[in-house]
């Protein structure tokens, strides 16, 4: 069994200022607003309870494993910021912005992992536009992994993507909406989740940096890891990740 380590580790201050793998001491997220909120695409008519939006957020992007799986330690902060390879980062549909992946503001204590994985082995995804599947796969996978290492509850999900370069599915610089229902195969043409419970995490973005590259190196694992209610003002953590495939 194959594990991952992902240490709270120090980061300058300017580092600290757009992301973490870190102990910043606050959620990152701030007063409601209609811009934070937005509908991409869906139409809601949901009330969205502020002190959701601020005790939760994205606490942390990293990269925790890289090409073949390898561990990545200690882990890479990817958000706006260059991978362990020069050759891609992470953002929101506004940079750096984390507080923008709540978007919904369901995101809650869970963490989530991407698993890069060859394209034929990837997964079924959505068009958010038409909610219709695409016909290839995404060069990854997604797991729903909890709010612990503790892998008891971690489960794969779908996810559906906003083709905004037109490629005719995902590539670099698309915005990626998971949502919390359980993969399986083959999934069926029309997406089915309930709107807007099943939307806890969105509007993430991996992006190309090296232009060398058009995804990330099969076997790397971006962990995407929330506050937890122990993330108080000098609370030590660790978290760690779930086995890989
Ligand atoms: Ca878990
Ligand atoms: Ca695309």
């Amino acid at each position: 069994m194959k594990r991952v380590l992902c240490f709270a580790v120090a980061f300058s201050a300017a580092m600290a200022m757009v992301s973490g793998c870190s102990d910043s001491d606050s959620p990152r997220e701030s007063p409601l607003t209609h811009d934070i909120l937005g509908d991409d695409g869906k139409s809601s008519e949901t009330s969205i309870s502020s002190t959701v939006i601020l005790l939760t957020g994205v606490r942390s992007i990293c990269e925790i494993a890289g090409a073949g799986g390898v561990p990545i330690i200690p882990p890479r902060d990817v958000v706006m910021t260059p991978n362990s390879t020069g050759d891609w980062y992470v953002s929101s549909d506004q940079d750096g912005n984390l507080r923008r992946m709540n978007w919904r503001g369901r995101i809650g204590i869970d963490n989530w992992e991407f698993r890069f994985v060859p394209p034929d082995s990837g997964s079924e995804y959505y068009d958010w536009a038409s909610d219709l599947k695409w016909p290839d796969r995404c060069p990854f996978r997604i797991w729903n992994t909890g709010p612990d290492e503790n892998p008891s509850d971690d489960r794969r999900i779908q996810l559906a993507i906003i083709d905004d370069d037109g490629s005719g599915g995902w590539s670099y610089g698309d915005r990626i909406y998971p949502f919390e229902r359980e993969y399986y195969e083959p999934l069926p043409s029309m997406a089915q989740y309930t709107w807007d419970e099943d939307f806890h995490i969105g509007r993430i973005m991996f992006n190309d940096y090296s232009g060398a590259t058009d995804y990330p190196a099969l076997g790397t694992v971006v962990l995407f890891e929330t506050t937890k209610p122990d993330h108080g003002i000098n609370a030590s953590h660790s978290f760690v990740a779930t086995p890989l495939e």
